[in-house]
């Protein structure tokens, strides 16, 4: 949920300021996952001792108390090899405060430092065991026992490595972690793992790499259920003794000078280096001798031999606000293009062609499938409900569209011939990834579509494809629903190529497609408009958003959008339900917003306008350019170009997006971080 920054130079002079320069823009870049506190630590001047500072509220507040901390002269002397880790706490056990900030420490020599990422379910086990060691607790955290683990593990076998206490440490803790630890017993060494929480490593080194590869270190044949001796009421028995892991063998080429950083996700590492490795659930990755070694206890058949060094194709540019207040309403305004990227080397306007080259192979077997399963949260689940339509009629198979937290609590019954696809923006969001599980284990194929390159999601999946909208900061998605559309479009495209019904139908949307960009552009010119309605609306409580068909999702899409920005309550209302109830609400003070474009529902969509005004409700329209008749119903609203029904979609929900903007900015909210929410939803 959070971000982990950790940052070793080796035989590369950094003074202590500037470790904490680069900790805390680490940190910066990480910010729009979400977070309530923060912290770091770095070494103390002797080397003795390792010091820490952690704040609640934003990283300005810790950079603040940074600059007050370590002003003297001293920290401005070059270190030729150092460690320093720091964290955004998202929190889950425990009030945000210092005490629960990270990093946590393993007794009041600071022994051991760690910090977390996730939730250790069994920490209540261990803690008992620990207690009963003579270990206190001073904080609420799950993350405080991991750190008093790998201490009395040390003080067990005070010949292990550090990469061997952790090792031994994680063996014991269940649940969702990235870590990254730091020892005054093992100075310039760090140690991370993860298992279901992202972390990479990015390497710096002057000359380039001899190797793309980072062998993989195998452990001897471990014994699991030993391993898990502590956890149902184990408390009381000494902790089991695992085989250590093989570390006799050299891994990387020696490297003389070389920088590591060890990161929740790349936009903190790429002002840095691009060259990254994603490390994988129950990777070991431990740096000493500024060589990075990757472990993993247990060897199963189908692991590989190493873990490659991918080259980031992402550019710093990519992750700054530009001209722009806030990163959503760059990225609201970067659609145009982010629309063309998504269908890039995909689309073949001229050819009327599609290749989607991640799921091509698997074509021949999805057309086979009994039906295809839609699931997501959020907008990703928005994304689902716009394009079912479409997807219903160009593969004529029965689709499913599916809320991930609600597939789960329902044990949805899954077969072999099923195709899921899990779409993601983050690709890392818990529940997705729980559903996306459950019925890989069931034998469904698994299409993963999301944004995130190396994501869980990614990698768990057998085929899928990347909506390439590029970083997306904003905690409210934009630009990344507008891509998932987009690729469901082409997948249903892809499925209906050799329907010579379907031909006709095929070729309009094609059409529709290569126009989309510039029509964006065209509604991106409402914003003064959309403002000015904006000043109308703030002062509210409450917004209706209604229309049916295929821009019933963008009813669900903005009123999410209303939500989670303005908090402000609103609601997407299927315009064919309106009598059915929320009728009830419209008078003349409840501010509706309609959706009435001329399509098929065009008639349904005019009556459930009518039954509006006629209970005295002005509703904003949002309607097709040069449509009079539709005008005459109101004095206010917002024209968009004429697309083929299906794409409608992506030209309504951006007038929703900047409204939903706008509205947040006269409000005073945070935009970019509303309240209680985070960018990548990785706890249940
Ligand atoms: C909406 C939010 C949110 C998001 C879900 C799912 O503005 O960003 O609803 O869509 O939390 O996230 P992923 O798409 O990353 O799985
Ligand atoms: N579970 C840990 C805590 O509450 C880590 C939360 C996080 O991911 O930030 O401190």
């Amino acid at each position: 949920m959070c971000g982990i920054f950790a940052y070793l130079n080796y035989l590369t002079p950094k003074s202590r300021q500037e470790v904490l320069d680069l900790l805390v823009t680490g940190l910066k870049r990480l910010e729009y996952r979400g977070y309530d506190s923060t912290g770091v630590a770095i070494d103390s001047l002797d080397n003795k001792d390792i010091v820490m500072v952690k704040r609640t509220g934003k990283v300005k507040v810790l950079e603040d108390a940074i600059k007050e901390h370590f002003s003297g002269g001293e920290y401005s002397e070059p270190v030729l090899t150092h460690m320093g880790i720091a964290h955004t706490r998202w929190a889950t056990h425990g009030v945000p405060c210092e005490r629960n900030s990270h990093p946590q420490r393993s007794d009041e020599g600071n022994s051991f430092v760690v910090v977390h990422n996730g939730i250790i379910t069994n920490y209540n086990d261990v803690k008992t065991f620990l207690s009963k060691k003579g270990y206190e607790f001073e904080s609420e955290t799950d993350t405080e026992v991991f750190a008093k683990l790998v201490h009395h593990l040390w003080k067990k076998h005070p010949n292990y490595s550090f990469r061997e206490l952790v090792e031994q440490a994680i063996q014991q803790v269940e649940g969702a972690f990235a870590i990254a630890v730091k020892s005054k017993h093992f100075p310039g060494e760090c140690v991370a793992s993860r298992r279901s929480s992202p972390l990479l490593v990015g390497i710096k080194t002057k000359t380039r790499l001899a190797t793309d590869h980072i062998p993989i270190l195998y452990g001897k044949d471990v014994d699991s259920s030993k391993a898990s001796e502590l956890r149902p009421h184990g408390q009381t028995r000494e902790l089991p003794v695992l085989p250590r892991s093989d570390s006799t063998s050299e891994f990387m080429p020696e490297q003389k000078e070389v920088e590591y950083f060890f990161a929740s996700d790349a936009s903190a590492v790429i002002e840095h280096t691009n060259r990254v490795i994603y490390l994988e659930d129950d990777d070991v990755a431990a740096v000493r001798n500024g060589i990075l070694s990757i472990h993993r206890l247990k060897k199963s058949l189908d692991d590989p031999h190493a873990r490659e060094i991918t080259t980031l194709k992402m550019e710093i540019q990519q992750i700054m606000k530009g001209n722009y207040e806030y990163f959503m309403q760059k990225e609201i305004f970067e659609q145009p293009d982010s629309v063309v990227n998504t269908m890039r080397g995909r689309v073949r306007f001229d050819g009327q062609s599609i290749v989607l080259g991640g799921i091509k192979d698997y074509i021949p077997e999805i057309k086979r499938c009994r039906r295809l399963m839609l699931i997501g949260c959020g907008t990703s689940y928005h994304s689902a409900v716009a394009t079912r339509q479409l997807l219903e009629e160009l593969t004529e198979l029965p689709v499913m569209v599916e809320l991930a937290s609600d597939f789960l609590d329902r044990n949805t019954p899954i077969f072999r011939d099923d195709v899921c696809f899990f779409i993601s923006q983050s690709g890392e969001t818990a529940d997705t990834l729980m559903a996306l599980r459950y019925c890989k284990q069931r034998g469904a194929l698994i299409v993963g579509i999301t944004n995130t390159v190396g994501s869980s999601i990614c990698r768990e999946s057998h085929c899928g494809v990347h909506i390439n909208a590029g970083p997306e900061i904003g905690v409210a998605s934009t630009k990344a629903y507008t891509s998932q559309f987009i690729s469901l479009v082409m997948f249903a495209l892809v499925m209906s190529e050799d329907r010579l019904s379907l031909q006709q139908r095929r070729l309009e949307i094609l059409q529709g497609l290569s126009k989309l960009a510039e029509q964006i552009r065209e509604v991106l010119k409402l914003d003064n408009k959309v403002r000015e309605l904006a000043k109308d609306l703030y002062q509210h409580k409450s917004l209706l958003i209604m229309g049916r068909g295929y821009n019933f999702a963008t009813c669900l899409e903005g009123a999410l959008k209303v939500k989670e920005l303005t908090y402000m309550h609103s609601e997407g209302i299927m315009a064919g339900e309106l009598k059915h109830g929320p009728l009830a609400l419209v008078d003349d003070s409840m501010p509706v917003l309609m959706i009435v474009l001329r399509d098929p529902v065009y008639v349904k969509c005019m009556n459930a306008l009518q039954q509006v005004t006629s209970r005295k409700g002005c509703p904003i329209i949002i309607c097709e350019e040069g449509d009079e008749e539709t005008k005459t119903f109101s004095s206010r609203h917002l024209e968009i170009p004429r697309t083929v029904d299906c794409l409608q979609g992506i030209l309504t929900v951006i007038p929703m997006q900047l409204l939903s903007y706008h509205i947040a900015v006269l409000r005073g909210c945070d935009v970019d971080c509303p309240r209680n929410l985070a960018k990548s939803v990785t706890v249940e």
